[in-house]
């Protein structure tokens, strides 16, 4: 392997004498012989021309075309990931990474090395995550509209809907970073998503977060990027490490909504000048039984998540403070409870027509989803009380 690093005299930045290189500027790569050259050469020359102490590591997926010996011949430490995917391959080039900041960038010419020290300069004065913002800087033909449009606004949408982030180009690959936060991350994921997975796992760990604008060029060499499957990954991603959004409030909206439907049914109250009859009542009473089932596998993954994933999650801390398995039993037993009630109340009725023809339909609707939304909540508190036995924290 060729030498990696790019030194020069002069301590400069404020690094700690003790770290021989400040910055490791990691490139991954899967097939990127069209460009991998003139990068490692464009970032070693921008560090040299700014004496920043650094190094460039490419970390390279198993390309076939040549890109590591391009890239060590240009000057990088090469690392070899033999797993496929964006995040695998950050991960190992992190992991070989011994500077004290790292700059992230793709293999494409599609970012401007010379924003590198602009980033280094935001990570001295306090930032730990500086994320590179696209968004008002894309040149004609750098993003297809697809994405520029659709995807991107859609999944940075989401993710700070559910995450609360704040940053406005999400997916942007131009990023800088302390190597001294990458253990907090604990990050894992080894496709695209790993670039969702960073931004929000460093806002759940209240790091501080810097935006930067940036140009974005139109590629050289071929795409790695799959729209859809990649954009699928992403919203996959975002969806299981947010139990809130996936299961409590949809679960929550099915079931206010099918109870509502549900009373306004067996209550004979007048909507619109006409009442709702039974096939209402039933529809309303599938998504009253839906929702509270969708809520108790939310809840299951709220705990899942906080004893054994070490999800910090307020929410449900505060939930588990205030009940105890005992409260979830009663209530269901309550429930049960009302059911069988109801389905006393069905009996009398008919016992007073002397056991003859029997048409409460709407009471035994009823009776049916307050039974077995009691024992719901019943089994499902065991569960719940289950998955805390043998917690982590
Ligand atoms: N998708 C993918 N990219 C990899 C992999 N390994 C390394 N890469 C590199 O990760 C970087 C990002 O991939 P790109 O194809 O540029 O994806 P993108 O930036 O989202 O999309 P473009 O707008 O087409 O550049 C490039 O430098 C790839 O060479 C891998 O296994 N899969
Ligand atoms: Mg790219």
């Amino acid at each position: 392997m060729s030498t990696p690093e790019v030194t020069r005299e002069g301590v400069r930045h404020g690094a700690s004498p003790e770290h021989d290189v400040l910055v490791s500027v990691v490139i991954p790569c899967l097939n990127e012989a069209a460009n991998i050259h003139q990068c490692v050469a464009r970032a070693r020359a921008v560090l040299s021309e700014h004496d920043l102490r650094g190094e460039v590591v490419v970390a390279d997926n198993g390309s076939d075309d040549g890109s590591p010996a391009l890239a060590e011949a240009a000057g990088a430490r090469v690392v070899h990931e033999p797993r496929r995917g964006y995040g695998s391959a950050y991960l190992a080039g992190f992991a070989a990474a011994q500077g004290e900041y790292i700059v992230m960038l793709d293999a494409d010419l599609t970012y401007d090395f010379s924003d590198i020290p602009g980033f280094i300069e935001r990570l001295e004065t306090g930032a730990e995550l500086v994320m590179g913002d696209r968004m008002d800087n894309i040149h004609p033909g750098a993003m297809p509209w697809l994405h520029r449009y659709v995807g991107n606004p859609i999944l940075t949408g989401v993710l700070n809907l559910f995450f609360r982030t704040g940053v406005k180009d999400a997916h942007c690959g131009m990023r800088a970073l302390r190597r001294d936060v990458l253990g907090r991350l604990d990050l894992r994921t080894t496709g695209m998503e790993f670039a969702s997975e960073m931004v929000i796992r460093a806002s759940k760990e209240e790091l501080a977060i810097e935006e930067v604008p940036i140009e974005y060029h139109p590629r050289g060499g071929e795409s790695k990027l799959s729209s859809f499957r990649d954009g699928w990954r992403h919203l996959r991603f975002l969806l299981v490490h947010s139990p809130t959004h996936l299961f409590i409030v949809p679960g929550g909206v099915m079931f206010l909504i099918g109870a509502l439907v549900s009373l306004t049914v067996v209550a004979q109250i007048d909507v619109f000048g006409r009442q709702w009859q039974l096939h209402t009542l039933v529809a309303g009473a599938l998504l009253a039984v839906v929702g509270v089932q969708v809520v108790a596998l939310g809840l299951c993954a709220h705990a899942y998540g906080t004893y054994f994933m070490g999800e910090r999650d307020p929410w449900f801390d505060r939930m588990r403070a205030r009940f105890r398995l005992e409260h979830g039993l009663l209530l269901g037993a309550a429930v049960l409870f009302a059911g069988a009630v109801v389905g006393v109340v069905i009996f009398v009725a008919w016992a007073q027509r002397g056991f003859g023809e029997l048409s409460e339909q709407r009471l035994a609707v009823l009776a049916a989803m307050l039974a077995i939304v009691g024992v719901q909540i019943v089994f499902s508190s065991f569960l719940i009380s289950i998955l805390g036995l043998r917690r982590v924290r």
